[in-house]
């Protein structure tokens, strides 16, 4: 697991089943339809955009115990977790396009198969830490990081179609920002587990800038390591991104926003992310729904390192050979 990495991979995961709307699965195409690609080429690194994966639909996904379609989110994160390995043992930072937030199950147990010592940084307006028996919804999408916690393994059922997958990360290993709908048993874990999270109103606080010095600090202190970033697009105030399947009050500003995927990029240790829950089919208008794509590519190009400086000429093109 190489920290220095001179491509970015694309991979599309048009996936739903973790929830219960549809839409989300044209997430992909409406990212890439608001230049996803063009604006990662202006950076300085070739992009391989490696389309999008197909998942099986499961006939019978009859529900286990309150979980919907278990099979069939087990099966497409299975198969995302190869893809994500993949990508990263073929020495790119790999950008995962969602989709329902289930599917940073497979990206994130990808990513760790490659690099097991990675971190994982859950941009969000929810915690997505509900297990199969706390979970008021029975949607997936909202018990991605229960599936990946070691601490959480005993009070985990044996769910049908996850049987590939065993928990990977500690507790200390995972930062939360931009919190402001947790659930009662998701806040009893975080406390139980003593996860390091940043709600918004610790953003109001401390400022964003305050709450990334931290978060590093409690992630990267004692060692350089791979980031995840797995960034919900619900974690933005939805003045900004309307089309999502959640959308929560009184999310990240566009600043906050931005200024957490470039001080990530700063680190120089992004390795994976993940953009998920954009949902074409629900905004208001269509321009709520281009406004939603095009925060979504914000948010992607900055991580990957444009700036609002701009950047120095490339040393193969200086002024005088122009
Ligand atoms: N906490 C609720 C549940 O478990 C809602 C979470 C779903 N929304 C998301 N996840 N977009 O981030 O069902
Ligand atoms: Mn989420
Ligand atoms: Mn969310
Ligand atoms: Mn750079």
């Amino acid at each position: 697991c190489q920290n220095r990495k001179h491509s970015v991979a694309v991979l599309g995961a048009p996936f739903s089943k973790g929830q219960k709307r549809r839409g989300v699965e044209h997430g992909p195409k409406a990212m890439r339809d608001a230049g996803l690609i063009e604006r990662l080429s202006n950076l300085d690194y070739p992009v391989h955009d490696f389309g999008d994966l197909s998942f099986q639909h499961l006939e019978k996904d009859e529900p286990y115990m309150n979980v919907h379609f278990p099979r069939t989110v087990g099966c497409a994160n299975k198969l995302l977790s190869g893809a994500v390995s993949n990508a990263v043992g073929g020495g790119h930072t790999t950008v995962v396009l969602g989709g329902d937030h289930s599917l940073a199950i497979g990206s994130v147990d990808g990513h760790a198969r490659h690099c097991p010592d990675l971190c994982l940084i859950w941009v969000d307006a929810h915690a997505d830490i509900n297990t199969p028996l706390t979970s008021p919804s029975g949607n997936l999408h909202g018990q991605s990081v229960a599936f990946m916690l070691k601490e959480l393994q005993n009070k985990m059922p044996e769910l049908p179609g996850f049987n590939w997958m065993k928990p990977f990360l500690s507790a200390k290993d995972l930062v939360y920002i931009g919190l402001r709908d947790v659930d009662p048993g998701e806040h009893y874990i975080l406390k139980e587990l003593g996860v390091q999270y940043f709600t918004m109103r610790d953003i109001d606080r401390l400022g964003i800038q305050r709450v990334m010095e931290v978060t590093f600090d409690h992630l990267l202190s004692r060692k350089q390591r791979p980031i995840h970033l797995s960034f919900d697009i619900d974690a933005m105030d939805p003045s900004l991104a309307p089309a999502t399947g959640t959308p929560v009050n009184g999310g990240l500003t566009y600043r906050e926003g931005i200024w957490i995927t470039e001080e990530i990029h700063n680190t120089g240790l992004l390795s994976v992310m993940d953009l998920v829950e954009v949902n074409p089919a629900l905004g208001a208008s269509r321009e709520a729904v281009e406004n939603t794509a095009s925060m979504a590519v914000d948010v992607i190009a900055s991580s990957l390192g444009q700036t609002r400086e701009g950047s120095p000429i490339a040393q193969t093109q200086t002024l005088k050979d122009d």
